[in-house]
């Protein structure tokens, strides 16, 4: 039975590659840090699994870390997934987003060498935010980024990326180590962080649309402040605070992306592969499709633009191309954005109901 380890189990990506990676008969270590709240709601359903086993870790402890290797005698894949992922906090704690997002790969990849673990298969989830402010135009006159585009980080989080991706690269190549860097543009679903701008958005026009149907208010009625939008009676909803609604991503889902990590550590050369859509939108062409998909027709009158949410460097444009992933790991996306937006608004919407249905 093939042994993988991931570090950062239990965030969004942690979450569906354990569940991938046990559905192909892996068993699966995830290492978890201590926390103060229980972090495992992502991870609920393979906490009793056979082959799940969660123990604790830090990445940025090096001594952590080669104990987690020690005690796993066998291991052949392990997976960091582990990161202060939020680009904006990168900007208010730089120095534990690079213990984290960059010390924290060097620590895994140093403790397989300093336990001669060479036969392990690594796998470094890295990042669009590499490529910051920069594009190549292809010969179809189209922007995008792919391997060979240079990297120009814009922030904290994309430069502790960097660092990660020269040591993947460096230690495949001083060591021979087979280590993959996947360069993951924006991957979102369900289980994506609340303060990321999808998930932020996706709940927001749930709970609003909820609240429209439980106080029984037709949309034509209502009236609108600067922050608040008011309905029959006084009752009042919190307008939706947002930063640069003018960037453009390319966002896919998070359930196509961890299949592509895992076929490039079935590869019998490491490389670095980008995953992407190849699509690109504005955040306000996702506004307008999470909001057309409960029936609201414009976005504009129910949102605010706070000043809060506006980042000291923003990345402008991310268009990714993934021909080399497709042409040698077989790998295309299967969800675009309305798909993707759809999925995030009923799953939010099946779990508002659950919770509703448990307190009548
Ligand atoms: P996420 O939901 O923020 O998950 C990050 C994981 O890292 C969580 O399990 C977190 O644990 C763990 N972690 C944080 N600090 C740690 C530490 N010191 N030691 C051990 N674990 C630690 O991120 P994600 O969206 O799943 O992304 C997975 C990886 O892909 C990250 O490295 C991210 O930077 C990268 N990436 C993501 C995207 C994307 O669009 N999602 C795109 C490109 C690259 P807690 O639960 O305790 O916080
Ligand atoms: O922002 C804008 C914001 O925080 C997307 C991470 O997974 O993908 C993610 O990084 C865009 C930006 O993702 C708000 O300024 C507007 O232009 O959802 P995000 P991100 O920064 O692209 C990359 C590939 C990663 O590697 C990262 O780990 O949306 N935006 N208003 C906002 N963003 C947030 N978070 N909140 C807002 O209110």
């Amino acid at each position: 039975m093939e042994h993988a380890i991931i570090f950062g189990v239990t965030g969004q990506d942690g979450s569906h590659l354990a569940d991938l990676l046990l559905d192909k008969g892996y068993s699966v270590t995830g290492v978890a840090r201590r926390s103060s709240t229980d972090t495992s709601s992502r991870i609920k359903n393979i906490l009793n699994h056979p082959q799940f086993r969660l123990i604790e870790g830090d990445i940025t402890d090096a001594s952590s870390v080669l104990n987690i290797l020690k005690s796993n005698e066998y291991v052949d894949e392990i997976y960091n997934l582990a990161a202060q992922s939020h680009v904006a906090t990168s900007f208010k704690q730089p120095a534990l987003t690079w213990d984290i997002t960059g010390k924290g790969c060097f620590n895994i990849l140093q403790s397989i060498i300093d336990l001669d673990r060479y036969e392990v298969r690594f796998y470094q989830a890295s990042s669009s935010e590499m490529f910051g402010s920069s594009y190549v135009v292809g010969e179809d006159g189209v922007k995008h980024q792919d391997e060979n585009t240079k990297f120009l980080p814009q922030s904290p989080y994309a430069i502790s990326k960097c660092a990660a991706h020269y040591a993947v690269r460096l230690f495949r190549e001083a060591y021979n180590l087979h280590a993959s860097a996947g360069i993951l543009f924006n991957h979102e679903g369900p289980r994506r962080g609340d303060n990321f701008v999808t998930k932020k958005i996706t709940n927001w026009v749930v709970d609003f649309h909820l609240w429209l149907k439980d106080n029984d208010i037709k949309p034509e009625f209502l009236c609108f402040s600067d922050t608040e939008i008011f309905g029959l009676q006084d009752k009042s909803f919190p307008k939706l605070r947002l930063g640069n609604v003018e960037s453009y991503r390319d966002w896919g889902y998070a359930g196509d992306y961890v299949e592509a990590m895992w076929l490039m550590l079935q590869q019998n050369e490491p490389d670095d592969y980008v995953i992407c859509t190849g699509e690109t939108y504005k955040v306000r062409d996702f506004l307008d499709y999470a909001f057309q998909a409960v029936g609201l027709d414009s976005w504009e009158n129910y949102v605010y633009i706070d000043p809060e949410f506006y980042r000291p460097a923003e990345v402008d444009f991310l268009r990714g191309n993934c021909s080399k992933a497709k042409s040698k790991l077989g790998w295309t996306p299967k969800y675009d954005l309305k798909m993707l937006v759809n999925l995030m608004i009923d799953s939010k919407l099946n779990d508002q109901l659950q919770n509703n249905a448990r307190h009548i």
